[in-house]
């Protein structure tokens, strides 16, 4: 223990003391960029000398701020430790107070209980509200800390006490608390929903990116505003968490500020019981180019670092490991004083004047108002990256022997009464004893102290936060001109949707009203879209401008990157474009701008990879236009299993605000965006579309008179049958490409078996099934009434035959409609893997093509006892169905 380690390595200790009383001296004559330069050239001499020094992104475990550094608190500590103190109560007694009346309500106490100071420093000096004059800061509050920002909304004078006794009671009457930050059901208050961990640093960073955009785009005037988004440590394991965060310092993006409460558990147990979460994640973050900021030793540890000048205290904290860090925090002075200092005396010199009691209670660094102070200070002062910092902080603290940092903590949801008198005399809580057993909220009077101080801070900084707010004044939105030469047909000329889409994106960017507003969205499948075309028109946005000439500059459309580019090219992340889809589709709230994103991908690696945050847009009421492109399982040819979609549409029906389409034709596809920018930015409907667009190329035929309606409503008759008097009729449903498929249909039923067939263009299963169980459920509350009939059964009412539906999705799609058409619905679909083949091909496998769905019409009508057995067994040799090929759904 004596031995020095520098001796083992034969140097003399009185050798390197002099290198570094040197060093010293270079500080302290030439400065530390002089150091800095000193240290970098040492670096290369050794490197060219084959010495390869180890490597590390890490820095000692100690405050990264040191002491002579840190900003000096402006507050009051002890107003501000009242105020806190106050909130702590107010959120245990919701949880504990829901929880006695049921509970299986639920609810958490020690997330919050470890983040009090990491809020309050924000609530009292830091948070800027949205006001006229400035935008304001934007704040993605850890979903599972929601009790303490409630209870501080309470002391605001924002929430009532009723609200607060009906926590996670919505449904009751005057309605309550949702659970969690959720904008759909708190939409004055919540902007972000953050509970499904690991999306809200993401959407963070896009935020914040976004917000850059806005900005090079004029769109808003550059401000100092932040964005800052507090996470769990547990929170970092998901992928999401730090996914995007080489993006923040590749784009310089010093209006984020990560703060990542690094409580050092999770739910289960530890996050690295055998390693150190505050180290992996600085390494991660220093890694990748951030500013980080470790605050994990409070003010009473200052004295011991101050003594520490041989780094022995800072080498014994740096090698504990996290599971022995959350045992101390348990254990008595004296545990502490063996297993921390016990290890060497000279150590245990350090702490001899401190009694076991002061080594129990020596705080974390984010329990340290001054230290969290002085570390948002620096975050919000620093420049030209992005800023994470790590604090430090016990797991449901102060929540006494039973909930502080032990494993179970995080599921704690009530406390005895010991217990709860400790808390309250510990955090000075003006409540008796015989109030104890009610746990009531408190509020101090108006003009109190306490209720004075936040009001004041509150104004200073802008007013309250979180607040939501729609700021964004209505659209005109008066598009017919712009949407009218789609809907006039190809004139014979093939092109696919996705082709007519670009088209009408190209046109909207040209509007005088939307064209500055319009976001298209893209994760790298620009071209594989048509789109390149847009790259010239509006380039694509980057922060930098283009610092070098591009490979294609000689041609016309080549690769354009610009610093007020419009086209947000992000790259191979659906998660970072569907991230940019939230910013900008709910930019209408947080900034007040209209903007409409156009969100552009692989149709199959949208709801089926990314749903999460759809559903997390549609929780936010996001606007905008997500579009699933080389959609459909048979109309993607070659690509096979992986690529091909038959399933979004059916991945499309729970989210509630999401319409859903499938079209057909370039007109379909006209009216349904026209109509979407008018619901959704003239009248302030709270919805988003997705439509898919495929890549087959048809000629793209004139709208019918008369089929707005339907079209929106979700289907319309697209080609009656010209012979009205044949005996054997079907009405044959199709959508997107294979609406084609039934058009075909309709040739071979009418030539070969004499069939009159209608045809039908369902353009939105989704939005039929709504309409039919919006219905149903009316009917069932409203027995006494008239009926309301569901729109499927009105455009069935008259219609005659039997009726096939076929989608490039699966079959329960039209399946959904059923019970809504006056007869049996036969319903063709693509169930099962998709193969790398031709379309052709794919719709004999999948048994959706023009064959299959005349087959499935004459059995229709063999079932009806319309035609003999015969006729449908003859078809199946005439169309060249192989019968007993295998079932697409097994094989
Ligand atoms: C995607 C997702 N998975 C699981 C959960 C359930 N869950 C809620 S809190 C929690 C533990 C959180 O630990 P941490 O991130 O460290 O936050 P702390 O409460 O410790 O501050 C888990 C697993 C969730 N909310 N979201
Ligand atoms: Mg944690």
């Amino acid at each position: 223990m004596e031995q020095d380690s520098t001796k083992v390595l034969g140097m003399d200790p009185q050798e390197i003391q002099e290198w570094v009383e040197s060093f010293d001296q270079v500080v302290r004559e030439e400065g530390q960029e002089s150091a800095i330069t000193l240290l970098d050239r040492l670096r290369s001499h050794a490197q060219s000398c084959g010495i390869a020094l180890p490597f590390t992104a890490n820095t000692p475990y100690l405050n990264t701020i040191s002491f002579e550094k840190q900003a000096i608190f402006p507050g009051d500590q002890e107003i501000e430790r009242r105020i806190k103190s106050l909130v702590r109560w107010n959120a245990l007694a919701m949880v504990v107070r829901a929880n006695r009346v049921d509970h299986s309500i639920g609810g958490h106490i020690s997330t919050y209980a470890s983040a009090a100071t990491l809020f309050e420093v924000g609530f009292n000096h830091f948070f800027r509200g949205r006001t006229d004059e400035f935008e304001g800061d934007t704040v993605y509050f850890q979903g599972h800390a929601s009790p303490g920002v409630y209870a501080r909304a309470f002391l605001e004078g924002r929430l009532s006490l009723k609200k607060l006794e009906n926590f996670r009671r919505e449904l009751r009457e005057g309605g309550g608390l949702s659970s969690y930050p959720h904008p759909w059901l708190m939409p004055d208050f919540w902007e972000f929903p953050t509970v499904s961990m690991g999306l809200s640093p993401l959407m963070a960073i896009y935020q914040a990116r976004f917000n850059r955009y806005l900005e090079d785009r004029s769109l808003k005037p550059r401000t100092d505003a932040k964005v800052w988004a507090f996470l769990g440590d547990g929170e970092t394991d998901e992928p999401e968490t730090l996914g995007a965060i080489t993006l923040a310092s590749r784009e310089n993006l010093d209006n984020i500020i990560f703060v990542i409460n690094c409580n050092l558990q999770r739910l289960d147990g530890p996050v690295r019981g055998n390693g150190k979460i505050v180290q992996e994640l600085e390494a991660a973050f220093r890694g990748a180019g951030w500013n980080c900021i470790k605050v994990l030793w409070g003010s009473d540890w200052d004295p011991l670092f101050e003594r520490d000048t041989d780094g022995l205290l800072a080498k014994r904290l740096g090698e504990m490991l996290d599971g022995e860090t959350q045992k101390i925090s348990v254990e008595s002075g004296a545990y502490v004083r063996q297993q921390v200092f016990g290890g060497d005396p000279r150590l245990l010199k350090m702490v001899e004047d401190l009694p076991d009691e002061a080594l129990r209670t020596m705080r974390q660094g984010g329990h340290d108002p001054r230290k969290v102070y002085a570390a948002y200070k620096a975050a919000f002062e620093h420049k030209g990256s992005p800023t994470v910092i790590l604090a430090r902080t016990i797991k449901g603290y102060g929540l006494g022997e039973s909930g502080e940092g032990r494993n179970i903590t995080h599921q704690q949801k009530k406390l005895n009464e010991d217990e709860l008198r400790e808390f309250r005399s510990r955090f000075g809580i003006p409540i008796s004893d015989e109030q104890l057993a009610e746990t009531p909220f408190y509020l101090p009077p108006e003009d109190s102290r306490e209720i004075q101080y936040i009001r004041a801070r509150r104004q200073a900084l802008g007013g309250y936060v979180p607040a939501r707010k729609v700021r964004s004044k209505p659209l005109v939105a008066d598009h017919d001109a712009l949407f009218r030469e789609f809907l006039t047909g190809s004139e014979g000329r093939e092109v696919s949707t996705t082709m007519a889409f670009v088209g009408m994106l190209r046109q909207m960017l040209r509007d005088p009203e939307i064209g500055k507003v319009v976001v298209p969205i893209v994760p790298d499948e620009a071209r594989t879209f048509g789109m390149e075309s847009l790259f010239r028109q509006v380039g694509i946005y980057s922060s930098r401008g283009q610092l070098y000439e591009p490979v294609d500059v000689h041609t016309l459309l080549y690769y354009k990157e610009a610093k007020d580019g419009q086209i947000l090219e992000e790259g191979i992340t659906e998660a970072g474009s569907m991230a940019s889809f939230i910013a900008a589709g709910s930019a209408y709230a947080t900034h007040g701008i209209n903007t409409i994103p156009f969100f552009i991908y692989y149709s199959m690696f949208g709801l089926q990879r990314i749903s999460d945050f759809i559903w997390a847009a549609a929780d936010m009421r996001c606007r905008g236009f997500m579009l699933g492109g080389t959609a459909g399982r048979t109309t993607l040819a070659g690509e096979g299993l992986q690529h091909q979609d038959g399933n979004s549409h059916i991945l499309a029906l729970p989210i509630p605000t999401m319409r859903a389409y499938d079209p057909a034709f370039a007109y379909e596809i006209a009216v349904i965006i026209q109509d979407g920018i008018r619901r959704m930015y003239k009248d302030g409907e709270n919805i988003f579309y997705y439509i898919t667009v495929m890549n087959e190329p048809y000629a793209m035929p004139p709208m019918p008179a008369g089929v707005k309606d339907g079209i929106l409503k979700g289907m319309y008759k697209f080609r009656a049958s010209e012979n009205k008097k044949s005996k054997l009729r079907a009405q044959l449903f199709g959508s997107g490409a294979i609406l084609r498929e039934a058009l075909q249909a309709q040739e071979i039923l009418r030539e070969k078996y004499g069939v009159s067939a209608d045809v039908w263009s369902v353009t939105s299963y989704k939005a039929l099934y709504t309409d039919g169980i919006d219905a149903e459920r009316w009917n069932l509350l409203h027995s006494g009434e008239n009926p309301r009939v569901p729109y499927v059964s009105q455009c069935l009412a008259d219609s005659d035959g039997v009726l096939v539906a076929a989608s490039d999705y699966l079959k329960a799609l039209p399946n959904l409609i059923s019970r809504w058409t006056p007869r049996r619905l036969a319903s063709l679909g693509t169930d099962g893997f998709g193969r790398s083949e031709s379309r052709a091909a794919l719709r004999d496998f999948f048994e959706v093509d023009a064959r299959f769905i005349a087959l499935a019409t004459l059995y229709e009508l063999f079932r009806e006892g319309k035609i003999e057995s015969a006729i449908v067994q003859k078809a199946v040799k005439e169309l060249e169905i192989n019968n007993d090929k295998p079932n697409p759904l097994f094989s």
